[in-house]
Formats: structure tokens, sequence, C-alpha cells
């Protein structure tokens, strides 16, 4: 007999002793990491999005998946966002389609002068027409979640009351949101969000227009103290994944990823609209007495005959394209009025 015969006995009870130290912590350890990048910070409504959608995520299997966000850009920045995720920097990347519409054609006819009432009915019907004409532009990714702002408004440092104050202002907007400000007689500059605190305090702009929560989200409502009371055009979030990566996940959280997918649409509009812009806007009054412009219904009716022919511009450029923009902007009219009446 061996008297090394002890050793595998020995061995066995210290893998048992080892693995029974190990399980509890194997309980609790995520299978699956995932990176979430975003350009904007934490504290606004896309980001608080971000953080839902990783919490249920996690909820939702059981802890089988963990995200780690990377907000603010410290991953990726507005500009390099949909390229990061094709380069594998991160797992998942939310930018706007609204300021690359080059990029996006199709994406970019939801940020038409087309009259919807809220944030909520523009990211339903966003998500919605992705969802019936998957559109090319995304074929590299896969979405897992779309939402927009609510219409933006112009919020500018002196007051625009008419045409004639707006002439030749210099005014930021997201890429889709420059041929309306250039049909409006203004000097447009398209910019990300992040960039605009620094460009209205070095006087590059005289104001931005989109969604009013960043007069607080951004302290904006400090230099800009007027807004005028015509409400524009939605700007685009789409979050995605690269899709070898979404194809190597397995089926079980593939599930519960796209039911979150069909559900961020409504949850993020119903915070933006419900709760996030009314208090930027209470706040920017109480603070730095912000003041609402409203127009006369003379020079409304004005400003909606600058904007009236930029459908049917859209249509007759992307059509060139070869892109289906007629039916597109037929079902998102349709999708629009259904959803106002939900
Ligand atoms: N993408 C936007 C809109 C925007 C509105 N609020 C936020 C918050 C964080 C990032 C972007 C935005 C724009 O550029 O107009």
């Amino acid at each position: 007999m061996s008297r090394f015969k002890w050793i595998p006995s020995v061995l066995v009870s210290l893998a048992a002793g080892l693995f029974a130290c190990a399980s509890p912590i194997a309980a609790y350890a995520a299978e699956i990491n995932l990176s979430y990048a975003f350009f904007a910070p934490a504290r606004t409504f896309p980001g608080k999005q971000m953080a839902y959608w990783a919490e249920q995520l996690t909820k939702r299997t059981g802890g089988k998946v963990s995200v780690k966000t990377f907000p603010g850009g410290t991953l990726l920045g507005a500009r390099d966002m949909y390229d990061g995720v094709t380069n594998g920097v991160a797992d998942i990347g939310l930018g706007s389609p609204s300021y690359d519409p080059g990029r996006f054609p199709l994406t970019s006819g939801v940020s038409l002068p087309v009259g919807f009432p809220n944030a909520t009915v523009a990211s339903r019907t966003l998500w919605q027409l992705t969802q019936e004409f998957h559109p090319k532009e995304y074929a590299k990714f896969k979405v897992i979640a779309m939402f927009t702002t609510e219409p933006g408004y112009i919020m500018s440092r002196t007051p625009v009351r008419n045409l004639a104050d707006l002439k030749g202002m210099k005014l930021r907007a997201a890429g889709t949101g420059v041929p309306v400000l250039k049909a409006l007689g203004a000097a447009p500059i398209g910019m990300p969000m992040p960039e605009v605190p620094q460009a209205v305090q070095t006087g590059v702009i005289n104001g931005t227009m989109t969604s009013r929560e960043v007069l607080k989200d951004f302290n904006l409502a400090e230099s800009l103290k007027y807004v005028t009371d015509y409400p524009t055009v939605v700007v685009t979030f789409a979050a995605v994944m690269d899709r070898k990566r979404w194809e190597k996940l397995p089926p079980d959280v593939q599930k519960v990823i796209e039911e979150l997918a069909s559900e961020m649409p409504t949850w993020t509009g119903h915070y933006h609209d419900n709760e996030n812009v009314g208090a930027a806007l209470k706040w920017a009054k109480k603070e730095h007495n912000l003041q609402i412009i409203s127009l006369t219904a003379d020079e409304r009716a004005k400003w909606d005959a600058k904007l009236k022919p930029m459908a049917a511009q859209w249509v007759s450029e992307m059509t060139a394209k070869g892109l289906p923009a007629e039916r597109f902007l037929t079902r998102l009219r349709e999708l629009r009025d259904q959803f106002s009446k939900e």
C-alpha cells in the first residue's frame, strides 16, 4: 500500500471545501456581463431609461445578466456611439439617430414637423414603425430600446416672438432639427447636446431647439430665459447592440430584452412627458424667471406655412434613395393618430 494513498481523498475534500466556499458567490455572480454606454449624464431622461433597463434586465433574468452602465460619455461619445458598438467598445450603445440623419435616413422621418402631441406618442410610433419597416440602417444592430423627446421648442437668450426675431439667429439643434430652423429663417448649427452649455456660455449660439427639460438637466435656464411656445420636431434615440453579440445571447435572455424593448417607448415617454419636462419648467420659472412666449395666431400660421413643405420634400429625397418614404410617412400619421387616442 502506498503511503500516498490518502492524498486523493484529501484533494477531494479540499476541492469540495473550496466548492462549498465558492458556491454562494457563484449563486450571485452574473453569468453574462454587458457594458452599456450613453453620451450624456445619468441624471438626464435617457440616462434614467438606461438605469431602469439595466435594473430590470438583471431582475427579470434572476441575476443571470449584469449590466455596467457608462453614462456621460465615459466610454463612448455622441459622435462615435454606433461605430463604438460595432467595434466592440461597448456591448450596448444609446445614441441619437437624429444626430446623423444621413446614416439613419428612414428614422429621420419621425423628426419631421408632423405634429406629435408628446414624447409618448412619438416614441411608440417610432418603435412600431421600426418593427414594421425593419429599416436597413439598423441591419448591423439589434435595436433594444427606442424613444424620442417631446417636440422641441426654441429656447433663447433673447425673446423670439416672430420670424423677424428669429432671422439669422444662431441656434443649435440636433441634425434633424437643422432644416426646421433653416425653414424658419434662423442660422442653425447641428451639435450634440452635451456641447450645448459651453456653446451657450461662450456665445457661439444664442439658444437651442430641443425638449424643455434641458433647461434644468443641463442648467441652461441660467442663460436661456425665453421659451417660444411653438412645438416643433422630436429628437430620436435608439439603444443598439451589435447583431453578432446579440445572437450569442441565450434565448431566455433575448426574450427578456425583447419584452423590455416593447415597454421602453412608453416607460420613457411617460417619465419625460409627465415628470421630467414639467419639473424642469417649474424650476426654471422659479429659479431663473423663465418666460414663455406665445405666438399670435397670425404668426403661428406663418410658421406652419414655412414648415409645411418639409414632409413632401423629405419624401421625394428619400424616394430618390430607394426608400419606402411615402408608405413610411402614411403609416407614421396613422400610428400618431391611433396612439394619440389611447
Ligand atoms: N438629443 C437631443 C435631445 C436631448 C434632449 N434631452 C437630452 C438629454 C440628454 C441627451 C440628449 C438630449 C438633442 O440633442 O436635442
